[in-house]
């Protein structure tokens, strides 16, 4: 829960994009925050007032300080350890930073659907890369012991692929399809899905 002298700022466009992740790490810890919207086409009157000219950042008030944190990963990692969801010792939090990148290089594929006309053919054409990636995640997941894919607990690596396969849906893909072959993250996803915060945080998705 976040202390009565911290606010906590999150400050991104409406879709979960760059910021599920952070936002499903708050959902999960049971934060209130300020889930501050600017909405598409609204970004050029603050874009100079943001340290790298974009979104997301968090605002921390705390302690009579204000600190304003930028880069979407940056920002999860911050609230992951924040919320003691890194794991136990380096090498767990390492095993979890692994999966981030990986996580990262398969949502480059699929923002990439966003930017082009034609989103249908983008998706086909990247759904390749797409199942690939997921196959090596199931790969990690299995040699890990097949519950969790970071820290043999809990990470917000595993809120990361919670999180990825919203987005496959969000770019109208299906979640099912893509993780054919990949039983051990279905089962995965299955469990985080049930975990009480995350039902609650998907149904505002839903909206
Ligand atoms: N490396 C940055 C990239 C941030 C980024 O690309 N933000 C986009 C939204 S997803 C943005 O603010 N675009 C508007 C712009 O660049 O003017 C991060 O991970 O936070």
């Amino acid at each position: 829960m976040s202390s009565s002298n911290t606010k906590l700022t999150l400050l991104y466009f409406p879709p979960a994009g760059r910021a599920g992740i952070s936002r499903l790490i708050l959902a999960y810890a049971g934060v209130e925050y300020d889930n501050k919207i600017v909405e598409f086409g609204k970004l050029a009157p603050i874009k100079g007032s943001l340290p790298y000219g974009q979104l997301p950042t968090l605002t921390i008030e705390e302690n009579g300080k204000t600190v304003v944190l930028a880069q979407s990963l940056a920002i999860a990692r911050y609230l992951a350890n924040r919320y003691r969801l890194v794991g136990h010792t380096a090498m767990d939090k390492a095993e979890a930073d692994e999966v981030i990148d990986a996580i990262g290089d398969i949502q480059s594929k699929l923002f990439a659907v966003f930017l082009v006309e034609d989103k249908k053919a983008k998706l086909a054409e990247n759904m390749p890369a797409v199942k690939t990636g997921l196959k090596n995640l199931e790969s990690r997941l299995d040699a890990r012991g097949g519950q969790h894919l970071a820290g043999n607990c809990l990470t917000w690596a595993d809120l990361a692929l919670h999180d990825l396969l919203q987005l496959v849906a969000f770019v109208g893909g299906d979640a099912k399809v893509v993780l054919e072959g990949c039983p051990l993250l279905a089962a995965l996803n299955d469990r985080v899905s049930a975990l009480p915060n995350v039902k609650k945080y998907d149904h505002t998705l839903a909206k």
